[in-house]
């Protein structure tokens, strides 16, 4: 027997946005799990940044995608078939093999996922997964927060920044601001998710950063990069740290754009600007889901996803992310019935 698939292919690079031309659905037919293998039935699928980057056809810490082949991605599937006695039909799996509907998977491309009773497999995808471990290594280990520091975090409302905040405040930040692409995101982080301020960073960046941190800031989370990083180096306090996490403001750029104009200042006040991979500290993930696991079963911690409903909406709900239509992790349900 075999199965019929969708697989979303990467048709061309893009130069600049990428455009739905650049994307290409495609039908093909997956044989029988053969010696332990097993076939999944892929539930969610994820749509982050860095895939952008992997549409280039440069060389980065992950090799550009091919062209014509099947994309990348992690996602969320349930054994349907198995010759596999450690993934057993009906278990769930975590995997990389996203961008399609079905995947045939072995013991090493798989990974066993047991979700507590109402939790939605799709959080490892997000808070109990990649982005969530982000957010974590980056705020505690990469720049080294400590109770009573002031945070400041770019893309704020997006799936690691939401969670940057509250992990700060949760861990007794003075002070937490965050910027975000439109005030009804902004509205969102102060209302819902107990910042303490936010601001819509398309005006005046530096003159709302400095309003908003009359005392500066110990620590900044730097999703963006651009000049919201510059507006950060200008009020980071003696000591400070930025976690370099991404430059999403960059990731479209045809041509390369100057650094920040202040870097000069990383000397006198002693900065401490540390770039990361979030798959260097792995070796946090089963402290980050103890710990991240009991804030959100007692509510301290507020997830919220944008969803968007099968695999022809993976491309624009792509697309949509790096525009920002996103409010915390963009998922794609490809399982009608999850
Ligand atoms: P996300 O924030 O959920 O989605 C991307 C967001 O970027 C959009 O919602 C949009 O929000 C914002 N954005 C787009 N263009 C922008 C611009 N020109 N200026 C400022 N913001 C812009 O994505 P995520 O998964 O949480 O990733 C956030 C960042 O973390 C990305 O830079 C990503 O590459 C990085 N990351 C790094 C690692 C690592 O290991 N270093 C791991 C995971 C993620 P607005 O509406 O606010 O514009
Ligand atoms: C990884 C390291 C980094 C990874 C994703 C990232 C999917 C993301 C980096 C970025 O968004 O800049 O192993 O796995």
């Amino acid at each position: 027997m075999t199965t019929a698939n969708r697989e979303i292919h990467l048709a061309s690079r893009p130069h600049g946005e990428p455009t739905p031309d650049n994307f290409r659905l495609v039908h093909t037919e997956l044989p029988d799990p053969g010696p332990d293998q097993l076939l999944v039935r892929n539930l969610f699928m994820s749509v982050d940044p860095y895939m952008r980057g992997r549409m280039n056809d440069v060389p980065s810490y992950a090799p550009p995608w091919p062209v014509n082949q099947p994309m990348a991605g992690r996602a969320v599937g349930e054994v349907i078939a198995s010759k596999l006695t450690e993934r057993p039909v009906a278990s769930l799996v975590l995997h990389e093999a996203g961008w399609r509907g079905y995947a045939l998977l072995d013991r090493d491309s798989s990974q066993l996922i047991s979700p507590a009773a109402g939790v939605s497999p799709s959080l490892y995808l997000g808070v109990l997964g990649m982005p969530g471990l982000t957010a974590y290594a980056g705020l505690f280990r990469v720049a080294a927060f400590t109770a009573g520091d002031t945070v400041f975090v770019s893309g704020a409302a997006g799936a690691v920044g939401s969670l940057v905040g509250q992990y700060a405040r949760l861990r007794g930040a003075t002070r937490v601001i965050g910027s975000a692409g439109s005030p009804d995101k902004v509205r969102y982080l102060t209302e819902e998710l107990g910042f303490d301020a936010a601001f819509d960073y398309h005006d005046a960046v530096a003159e709302q950063l400095r309003a908003a941190v009359p005392d500066g800031i110990d620590v900044y989370f730097d999703n963006v990069g651009g000049e919201q990083l510059e507006a950060a180096i200008g009020v980071l306090n003696v000591h400070g740290r930025a976690a370099l996490c991404g430059s999403i403001s960059r990731y479209n750029a045809v041509a390369p754009s100057p650094g920040p104009s202040n870097l000069h200042l990383a000397v006198g006040k002693r900065l401490t600007l540390r770039g990361f991979l979030v798959s260097d500290h792995l070796d946090l993930m089963p402290e980050m889901h103890v710990t991240v696991g009991e804030w959100l079963r007692s509510g301290r911690v507020h997830i919220r996803e944008t969803v968007t409903e099968g695999l022809e909406t993976a491309v624009p709900a792509f697309i949509g992310m790096l525009r920002g239509e996103n409010t915390g992790k963009t998922i794609v349900r490809l399982a009608p019935d999850r």
